[in-house]
């Protein structure tokens, strides 16, 4: 009868497009061409009307082994494939030991960071040693000590932000002098450094910035040593391209008061936003250390004098690496620090 001989093609058709599928998904495709709602054996399931009650019977148990026979090769086929797509997935993941890691992003110190350690080393040939201190100081630390009394216009020289009414964010690394002064016996080398804070924010100036200062104290100092240890330092930190310059200026803390130019690294003197068309760049300030301070410290004066220096550390910077303007020091933008 061709309704049989149409389920045995059917079912021969079934087991091979079952065993010749490639993958879970187009097995499950094959399932549902056959077993699904109009799939052919459903198809062929809705002939069994015409058939005889006889026949009805025999087909309707040939076409359930059929059925059962496709779900069985169906499940075997699945499993089979489920353990071969395992196994290519674990050979395509697998690791080779042999192979080197993958490289890891190195990191470099900060331009400012690099700056202050070079600083630090240059003057430590000559005999200079580092002193740390607190970044919030007592008025008296920050600026009755250095000369700057209550009330004085000099207080206007730095923006200060006030913790309360004794205490500010230091506005300058010279109350590390005093530290050093009032714990330390005489003849002293020190550098100071670390973070100090204003109310201040342009191309070349920033509201928190670092600072490096030196001190000498000993017998005899004179403008003639602070000049000389000057140019000593900001030759090897410069090199010898860009030329630097004292110009007379004032400082409570210092007399009498020198401030330290360097010719702007942009421009090369002739002008530019940076060095505000100037052709300089002003790195620090300088001078010999004012009785009042020394005599405030209970250092003996005129036995004993010294000079004293305060550089900008982002300065610095922005002067040895040719960077147009200062804030993008702290701004922390990894493109912009790999350059270093
Ligand atoms: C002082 O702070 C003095 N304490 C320096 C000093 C020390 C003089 C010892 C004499 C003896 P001044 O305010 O000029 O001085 O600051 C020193 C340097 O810090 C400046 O020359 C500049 O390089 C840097 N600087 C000042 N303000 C800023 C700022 N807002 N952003 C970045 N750098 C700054």
């Amino acid at each position: 009868m061709i309704i049989y001989e149409k389920l045995d093609e059917i079912h021969k058709k079934a087991i091979d497009e079952f065993g010749g599928a490639l993958n879970r998904e187009q097995l499950y495709q094959f399932k549902v061409n056959y077993l699904g709602k109009n799939g052919l054996v459903t198809e062929l399931m809705k002939e069994m009307a015409k058939l005889s009650v006889e026949d009805k019977k025999e087909f309707g148990r040939r076409i359930n082994v059929v059925k059962q026979d496709l779900e069985t090769q169906y499940t075997e086929r699945f499993e089979t494939l489920k353990l071969k797509e395992l196994d290519e997935q674990m050979r395509r993941e697998s690791l080779d030991l042999t192979l080197p890691p993958p490289r890891q992003p190195r990191g470099n110190p900060h331009p400012v960071h690099r700056v202050r350690d070079e600083v630090v080393q240059i003057l430590s040939r000559i005999g200079y040693s580092l002193r740390l201190g607190p970044s919030i100081e007592t008025d008296y630390y920050n600026f009755e000590a250095l000369n700057i009394p209550k009330n004085h216009p000099a207080r206007d020289m730095q923006d200060t932000f006030f913790v309360d009414d004794t205490h500010v964010l230091r506005t300058h690394t010279s109350p590390i002098q005093i530290h050093s002064l009032e714990a330390e016996s005489l003849p002293l080398r020190i550098i100071g450094t670390g973070p100090v804070f204003r109310v201040d924010s342009d191309i070349s100036h920033l509201p928190n910035f670092h600072q490096i200062e030196g001190m000498c104290v000993d017998r005899k100092i004179s403008m003639a040593d602070l000049k000389g240890t000057i140019t000593y330092f900001v030759k090897e930190f410069f090199g010898s391209d860009l030329k630097t310059r004292f110009r007379p200026s004032y400082f409570p803390f210092t007399e009498p008061s020198a401030e330290v130019d360097c010719q702007c690294p942009i421009c090369k003197g002739k002008g530019c936003s940076l060095c505000k068309n100037s052709g300089w760049i002003e790195i620090g300030g300088a001078g010999l250390m004012n009785p009042k301070v020394l005599l405030a410290a209970k250092v003996k004066y005129p036995e004993w004098t010294g000079f004293a220096f305060g550089f900008g550390l982002e300065r610095m910077a922005i002067i040895k690496y040719g960077i147009p303007d200062i804030r993008l020091l702290p701004e922390n933008n990894l493109s912009f620090l790999k350059q270093f």
